[in-house]
């Protein structure tokens, strides 16, 4: 048992949340995540709200264990989501890729424990103020939509920046990484591109091969010009995207070029085409599990470890 500040707040048996991938972290991965022990995360993505409502029916039908919601602050209806969750008591809301501090206090005050996602640690010491329960501090080895500084750097400022609980995210797929997080002084970790590689995730089993195919090389990050960074597998769609971005294309080529791409690359399998979104970590993963599996074999692994370092002798 790892039981620590995160545990203790969100009511779960393992410090282990699951990213909230967008297309990829449907109500079938939350479930299994969450039954398993840690803490399933519905990925809002670009989904409008009522098929996200019908995603929050299908958790409760199958789940009574707690579970949290993403919200990416760019969906146009991010603020109709949020209402959402408050009117339908959602245990926890994540946040990502922007600043969330206005929704804050209505989540709050639906009894909603509210969990952004920061890239800095001055985005985390105002969302404290603002009242967040905790953070999670993202490192750029993610795989989506990241910030500019690495997990190890990131993840001891914002634990020196706040007194709430912090979630290292970033590069994490095993105990290892659970283990160097607490060490850094995180209360728990969250891992998106590991649990993409779950038999319950319906990412098609292109996406999952892919993974499993990567080496720690193969993830490259495009729309850095345009100041939305997103760390994907590099196929041809990610080279072109590059191309456009390098002959200076307009913001709308770009935009146009984009949309849809993940879509294509989770439902259709197309990993050619699509966009293969997935985190450093990615070859580390050798192979398609439970998800319960993969929270058992990550707590073991930490456990032993945090076992064994006391009379670790190095020499
Ligand atoms: O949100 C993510 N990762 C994502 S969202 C996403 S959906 C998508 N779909 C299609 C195309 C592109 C994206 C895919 N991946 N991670 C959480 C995260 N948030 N990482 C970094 C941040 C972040 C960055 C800046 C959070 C706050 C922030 O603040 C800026 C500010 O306003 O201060």
């Amino acid at each position: 048992m790892l039981v620590t500040p995160l545990t203790k707040m969100l009511g779960i048996r393992h410090p282990i949340l699951q990213g909230g991938m967008a297309w990829v972290a449907t109500w079938e991965l939350v479930v299994a995540v969450s039954e398993g022990g840690g803490l399933g995360i519905l990925g809002a993505g670009s989904a409008p709200t009522d098929v996200v409502a019908r995603q929050l029916a299908a958790i409760r039908a199958h789940s009574g264990k707690s579970f949290g919601v993403n919200v990416p602050l760019f969906n146009p209806e991010a603020a109709d989501i949020i209402t959402l969750c408050a009117a339908e008591r959602v245990p926890v809301v994540t946040t990502g890729a922007g600043n969330p501090a206005p929704h804050i206090a209505p989540l709050k005050d639906a009894g909603v424990i509210v969990i952004p996602v920061v890239a800095s640690a001055a985005l985390a010491r105002r969302l404290e103020r603002a009242g967040a329960d905790a953070v999670i501090a993202e490192g750029l080895e993610a795989g989506g939509h990241i910030g500019t500084v690495s997990t190890m750097a990131l993840v001891p400022q914002v634990v020196d920046a706040v007194t709430i609980p912090v979630i290292a995210a970033g590069g994490l797929g095993d105990g290892r990484g659970l283990a160097a997080a607490l060490a850094l002084g995180a209360a728990g970790i969250q891992m998106g591109t590991r649990f993409i590689c779950t038999d319950e995730c319906i990412a098609h089993a292109q996406y999952k091969q892919a993974i499993v195919n990567a080496n720690e090389r193969s993830t490259m990050v495009t729309g850095a010009t345009l100041g939305h960074p997103v760390r994907c597998l590099r196929n041809p769609m990610a080279h072109e995207f590059e191309e456009l971005e390098r002959r200076g294309a307009s913001e709308q080529e770009i935009l146009d070029f984009g949309t849809g791409r993940l879509r294509r690359a989770v439902m259709d399998g197309d990993v050619t085409h699509g966009s293969v979104m997935a985190g450093q970590i990615a070859g580390l993963i050798h192979e398609v599990l439970p998800a319960a599996e993969v929270l058992r074999r990550t707590i073991a692994q930490a456990e032993e470890i945090l076992a064994r370092l006391p009379t670790t002798i190095v020499s």
